[in-house]
């Protein structure tokens, strides 16, 4: 068994902005709105938008007014490839990050050295929240590049006054001796990369449990409240997300705090709204829907209404740790990872979450979909605890029908399962990719 301590709840708040009394919040956030409406006016597609619904800094009398204002898509940015969304002249960037996204080249997002500050002002935020304190050494695992989780969480580490070390994606079982040598008691990585560490600390015969780790801020991918247990039980930490994306700022739109129960949105710096991505009104807290946001204070590149397609639900409901503003849960999906397969929807974490209830699985899995026929397959290939694989046909084939069980249960499709040996599956170092869709190749 596992002895992760509960969580440190000492509700440490870095600025007062993150508990301001609702009414005062909603009144920081309409002046603040109307600031950006007169910043963006000039940008050539903000201009001919507001243009046909006569919308102006002015017509913007209270936070309902946010419905008038356009959706921005990554179409839209594509269209406007490289940067046809900045508002400043190009010799006051400071910084260009790029979002790699599916396909094609990447989109692009500006910074000021004022959006540089305001940046590192909020993932500090969200650290302090969920337990750094400057007397920690923090090990950031993640890409250093155009990706904004490398430098966004590697700023907002020195502003809270911690210790960083860069020490970027790549060479795991290098990085588990900077880990050992230099005591690093925090972990900063995408949280498939958490597993990759423990997992290969155990190839090199060091027990994960051992490491210096006591905690970690995960995000940049969706996980499952069964992966986090496994986590830390693996490393024996307590393990945070938080969530961001480049178009918004990248990391530091919202993380969670001691009580981890929900990721409070920085609200004073974007709004939020969940709506029904097909009609695009607004669903109730507590209802799935796409989230979207509106940056409030950014320079270089705000953008209104940016539609996310990542799927989530909000609460209002208050937190113990005092800060007031909305939280959201972790993202379930995307409307556009989502798989129909068989006319059936089905989001990669179900199949996650079904495989994590099964005894004797990894999180390491791969979803294939094909198409041979006239019907699609779904394969579901993970892999297993060695003393699992057994020559016993009757042995292995009773554990593919209890997972295949549980992937009926969770996501309602039935999946051709196959076991893989440890070690045998892709590894990852920046964001998984498990689903490999082969339909319409043929
Ligand atoms: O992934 C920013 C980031 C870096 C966030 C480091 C957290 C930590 P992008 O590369 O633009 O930016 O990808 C954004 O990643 O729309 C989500 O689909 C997904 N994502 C990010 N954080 C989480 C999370 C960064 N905690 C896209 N849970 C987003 C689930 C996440 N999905």
């Amino acid at each position: 068994m596992h002895t992760v301590q509960p969580p440190p709840i000492d509700n440490a708040v870095r600025d007062r902005d993150e508990t301001l009394p609702r009414a005062e919040l909603e009144a920081l956030q309409l002046t603040r709105l109307r600031e950006v409406v007169e910043r963006v006016a000039h940008v050539p597609f903000y201009r001919e938008a507001f243009a046909l619904r006569g919308i102006t800094a002015r017509t913007i009398k209270s936070l309902d007014d946010l419905r008038r204002l356009p959706f921005t898509t990554k179409d839209d940015l594509r269209r406007h490839h490289p940067l046809g969304f900045i508002t400043v002249p190009r010799e006051q960037l400071a910084r260009i990050h790029g979002s790699s996204g599916t396909t094609g080249k990447p989109t692009f997002v500006a910074y000021t050295a004022k959006d540089l500050q305001t940046w590192s002002d909020l993932c500090a935020r969200f650290l302090v929240a969920g337990g750094l304190q400057p007397r920690h050494t923090v090990h950031v695992a993640f890409g250093y590049g155009l990706f904004t989780g490398g430098f966004g969480l590697h700023y907002g580490i020195e502003k809270v006054g911690a210790a960083v070390v860069p020490a970027a994606s790549g060479n795991t079982r290098r990085q588990i001796e900077i880990i050992q040598d230099l005591g690093a008691e925090v972990l900063v990585c995408t949280p498939s990369y958490a597993l990759t560490i423990a997992e290969t600390a155990r190839e090199m015969g060091i027990d994960p449990r051992r490491l210096p780790l006591k905690f970690g801020h995960f995000g940049a991918e969706p996980w499952t409240e069964e992966m986090r247990q496994q986590i830390e039980a693996d490393l024996d930490i307590l393990a945070f997300n938080n969530y961001g994306l480049s178009e918004v700022i990248g990391p530091g739109v919202s993380g969670e705090c001691a009580h981890r129960d929900g990721m409070h949105i920085q609200e004073d710096h974007f709004l939020v709204e969940c709506l029904d991505p097909d009609t695009l009104e607004s669903v109730g807290d507590g209802e799935e829907g796409e989230l979207v946001f509106t940056a409030l204070t950014k320079e270089a590149m705000p953008l209104l209404r940016y539609r996310t397609r990542d799927i989530a639900r909000l609460t209002r409901e208050p937190c113990a740790c005092g800060r007031t503003t909305v939280r959201m849960s972790r993202v379930t999906g995307r409307t556009d990872d989502m798989l129909i397969i068989r006319g059936v929807n089905v989001f990669p974490s179900q199949i996650e979450e079904a495989l994590l209830r099964v005894e004797g699985t990894t999180p390491h899995y791969m979803i294939e979909v094909e198409r041979p026929g006239t019907l699609d397959q779904l394969t579901v290939k993970v892999e297993v605890l060695p003393e699992l694989l057994s020559d016993r046909m009757d042995r292995m084939q009773r554990l593919k029908d209890r997972i295949g069980k549980e992937i009926l249960t969770v996501a309602g499709i039935r999946a051709n399962v196959e076991l893989a040996a440890p070690r045998t599956l892709e590894r990852f170092t920046g964001k998984a990719k498990r689903v490999v869709d082969k339909r319409g190749q043929n």
